[in-house]
């Protein structure tokens, strides 16, 4: 008796699921990540499909004090202005650094009017937004730090952003990449930060330039940015789905 109710307590649930999950789809199927039929990111597609389609769009990230800033752990990832750090180095970086990254300017490129380079100069000249959240990495710690830089909004509306545009890729000088959907990419807490806890952004933060994206896991938060590509495609330069990182990380 009692299986019984559970099996069909459980049917409803999946049919539910299943009606709510095609609604959704019909709805958002333009906003959905193509990730379909690849086994490993069958749960990016659920993932996204639920908070794209359940959660407010604009809700905001926790923000915290001062007195919550706590330091961030050293991570061993490869530095880019370090050749012993072979596929993460970049001669161009390493001499950008050498220059206290005077001479850096973040291309804008893809489906925007205006592709152009912007220094950190020209990007602070777009506005600014200070915010002290969390930073949760995929490995299990967290940290939290006050982050200044501009909204990637404003710099998309500067760019002249097409109406074609559905993803913004982001491209560090170590050859690490990630992309965001539109929502995300305008969310007010997505900034392209210059300045960490008061001071210009540390070399093992992503000296000069970091992408901040408060609703995501931290290995969205692209380092050291060198390019900025906005797309009418789903592109994903992230680390190979075999490593098991999703696409869609939200938080
Ligand atoms: N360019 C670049 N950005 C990157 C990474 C990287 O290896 N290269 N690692 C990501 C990961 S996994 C995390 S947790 C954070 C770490 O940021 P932090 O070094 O400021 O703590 O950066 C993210 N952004
Ligand atoms: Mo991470």
């Amino acid at each position: 008796m009692r299986k019984k109710r559970l099996i069909s307590r459980r049917q409803a649930i999946l049919t539910g699921l299943t009606s709510a999950g095609a609604l959704l789809l019909s709805g958002c199927l333009k906003k959905a990540p193509p990730t379909y039929g690849n086994i490993l990111r069958m749960g990016d597609d659920l993932t996204y499909i639920a908070q794209r389609g359940l959660l407010s769009q604009r809700a905001l990230a926790m923000e915290y004090q001062k007195s919550d800033i706590t330091s961030f752990p050293v991570t061993d990832i490869g530095d880019p202005a370090d050749p012993a750090s072979k596929n993460a180095y970049s001669k161009d970086y390493q001499q950008l650094q050498q220059n206290n990254y005077k001479d850096f300017a973040l291309s804008v490129e893809g489906c925007v009017a205006k592709p152009r380079k912007y220094s950190v100069d020209d990007l602070k000249k777009l506005g600014a937004r200070t915010q002290i959240t969390r930073h949760t990495c995929e490995e299990g710690w967290s940290a939290i730090a006050e982050w200044t830089g501009v909204p990637l909004s404003a710099v998309l509306r500067d760019a002249g952003i097409l109406q074609t545009a559905r993803f913004v890729c982001f491209y560090g000088f170590d050859k690490y990449g990630e992309s965001i959907d539109m929502l995300d990419a305008f969310h007010p807490q997505t900034i392209l930060a210059h300045t960490m806890n008061g001071e210009d952004l540390p070399a093992r933060n992503g000296a000069p330039l970091r992408l901040r994206v408060e609703t995501q896991l931290g290995y969205k938060n692209v380092k050291f940015l060198q390019r900025i590509v906005v797309t009418d495609k789903f592109t994903d330069p992230g680390p190979d789905i075999k490593s098991g990182w999703s696409w869609y990380t939200g938080i």
